[in-house]
């Protein structure tokens, strides 16, 4: 499809800024393995401290990465499928409130002024401004999706028979959740962090916004994975020389993500004391609950992927694997595609140990977490993010891409380096290595009375990992910007490979209908957010606040 001048603007900008934030995110994670590894003893490192540069880390890769790239998906999957731009008002208003949120956040963090970690709750304190930045990037969200939903109405009157594409089902389930879910982290910041920071209210009440945070923060996670799973569902057939096998059980995997994301965010709180046992029961049912449409999509990718496989000659129960484009200069979406596929077997399993509230009392808070969280969005989500912004830039800038057989190699470097990552954080969190901890201070400092001999292997292999991340990173710097930075060879268009469905099955109207799927999730979200509300405001109260970020007692007489 060919597209306008300022909508191409917008696209373009949207992949560049935040790839070149990411720069700094990448920077800094590396750094985090240095420190944890105990290479150096010190607090800071060139005017940035730890905690300052863990905050940089994972908000410039966990929210600003991932948000602006599901609203550039967004664009491009809308309107490929829909044959249509969205209003004009709606997509540059979108990028400016953005781009404006993001500065906010930027200079907050890079002056010091923000160093509360992307889990943005009490009792550490932000400045305002990362809390209204924040809370702009999320608002400039809802504002390209409204105009989606648009250009979705006017397709509708005009196409009354045809189905509505996967792809932008999963684009509308996604944001839908999205927005539900981003009400009470709109009201967290806005309502009680913003006024508390600028001094106007004294008390606060923590466990209040640790609620807050998380009805938003596993949601989010979930919004960060949808764009990948759709990339899966409707692309990678084709790109592996296949076709969809189901097309019916990806709509049921989108639905099943949009009533089950939202009630499950108590599970990260199954250490809070507030809840009762028969909140965090609940969790942890619907937890394994929402684990379900990521079973479904791994019998399905994977079916495609073998037809994919015995369509090239394969043989044999398993002779499919070995046949798939790996290594194709032509095709490199598959490598970054099957790379995030294959972390994410084992980012899915980590998960599912989390949930079981026994087994989540032997990882909380240690290295472990961080282990699963990195082969999950550190997999598929950055590599769907990594390879498609590739294939974005290069299709609406007419742009030919530069050292294709760089960017080839880049997703099996990065998949290594992410494998060991996770292994040493994994196994020193089951040895009871904390995360979040500046560990060179005093557990791999031998010069420390608190030295423990146990974590210098386990850190020491976090540390390899992220290193061969950097460099897959740097390598993947230099494709992009080269490609960037080049000259147009071609009109600009908005163009995606599309799977074709393998069987042509029934239409299921309650597949059709997110209408009674919102319902759902708005009751179960209930079901987990009354009696928690409830205990919340029956066992704390808002405190005073003399909480300082170098210590976690409170101070207030
Ligand atoms: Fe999680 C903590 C439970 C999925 C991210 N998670 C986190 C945190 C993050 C995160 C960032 O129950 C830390 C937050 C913080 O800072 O404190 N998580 C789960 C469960 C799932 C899950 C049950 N998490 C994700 C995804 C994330 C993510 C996805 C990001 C995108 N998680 C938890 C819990 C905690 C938690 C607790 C709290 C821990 C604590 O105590 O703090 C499930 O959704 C996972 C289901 C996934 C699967 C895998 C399916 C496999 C597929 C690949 C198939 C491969 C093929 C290729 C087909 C069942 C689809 C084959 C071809 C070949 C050639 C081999």
């Amino acid at each position: 499809m060919k597209i306008s001048k300022s909508y191409k603007t917008v696209i373009l900008t949207g992949l560049f800024m935040p790839m070149t934030l990411f720069i700094l995110g990448v920077y800094n994670g590396i750094m985090q393995t240095i420190y944890r590894a105990g290479v150096i003893h010190q607090s800071s490192v060139g005017g940035i401290n730890y905690y300052q540069g863990l905050t940089m880390h994972g908000v410039i890769n966990a929210i600003v990465l991932t948000t602006f790239f599901a609203v550039i998906f967004g664009h491009v999957t809308v309107s490929h499928y829909l044959k249509r731009e969205p209003p004009k008002l709606t997509y540059q208003v979108s990028m400016l409130l953005m781009i404006i949120g993001t500065m906010m956040d930027l200079v907050a963090m890079l002056t010091g002024k923000a160093q509360a970690l992307y889990t943005f709750y009490a009792p550490l304190k932000d400045s305002a401004a990362f809390y209204i930045g924040t809370a702009l990037l999320i608002v400039g969200s809802w504002i390209a999706f409204f105009g989606w939903v648009k250009i979705w109405l006017e397709w509708r009157k005009e196409n009354p028979a045809k189905k509505m594409p996967l792809a932008i089902l999963g684009t509308f389930v996604n944001f839908s959740m999205w927005f539900v879910s981003s009400l009470p982290v709109a009201y967290e910041t806005l309502v009680i962090l913003t006024p508390w920071s600028l001094g106007w209210t004294t008390s606060i009440n923590i466990p209040l916004t640790r609620m807050l945070f998380w009805m938003f923060g596993h949601p989010l996670v979930y919004f960060w994975l949808l764009p990948a799973y759709i990339a899966y569902y409707t692309i990678l057939p084709n790109v592996a020389g296949g076709k969809l096998y189901s097309g019916n059980a990806g709509r049921l995997a989108f639905l099943l993500f949009l009533i089950l994301s939202t009630p499950v965010g108590v599970h990260h709180q199954f250490s809070e004391p507030v809840f009762t046992q028969g909140t965090k029961l609940w969790v942890s049912v619907l937890t394994y609950g929402v684990a379900l449409p990521s079973f479904m999509t791994a019998f399905t990718v994977g079916a495609s992927l073998e037809y994919a496989g015995r369509k090239r000659g394969a043989k044999g129960l398993l002779g499919w694997m070995v046949k798939l484009p790996y290594f194709q200069q032509d095709n490199y979406l598959f490598g970054y595609f099957i790379c995030g596929l294959i972390l994410f077997i084992f980012g899915g399993v980590s998960g599912i140990v989390n949930a079981s509230y026994a087994l989540n009392q032997m990882v909380h808070n240690t290295g472990w977490v961080p282990g699963h969280f990195h082969m999950t969005v550190a997999g598929p989500v950055l590599l769907v993010i990594l390879g498609m912004s590739l294939y974005i830039y290069t299709s609406v800038s007419g742009k030919t891409l530069k050292f294709k057989s760089l960017a080839v190699i880049v997703p099996y470097l990065w998949m290594f380096g992410v494998a060991l990552l996770s292994h040493g954080l994994m196994a020193g969190g089951l040895m009871g290595e904390p995360r979040r901890t500046n560990l060179g201070l005093s557990y791999t400092n031998p010069d420390s009375p608190l030295f423990n001999k146990h974590w210098v292997a386990t850190t020491t292999i976090t540390m390899i990992g992220g290193m061969l991340m950097g460099t897959a990173a740097l390598i993947y710097f230099i494709v992009f910007f080269t490609t960037a930075l080049s000259k147009a060879t071609a009109p600009p268009q908005i163009i995606l490979p599309e799977s074709e469905e393998l069987h042509e099955e029934k239409p299921i109207p309650l597949l059709l209908n997110m209408k009674p799927w919102l319902i759902a999730s708005i009751i179960l979200t209930m079901f987990t957010y009354v009696p928690a509300l409830i205990s919340v405001f029956k066992y704390s109260k808002p405190v005073k606040n003399q909480f300082q970020t170098e210590s976690p007692v409170n101070e207030e007489k």
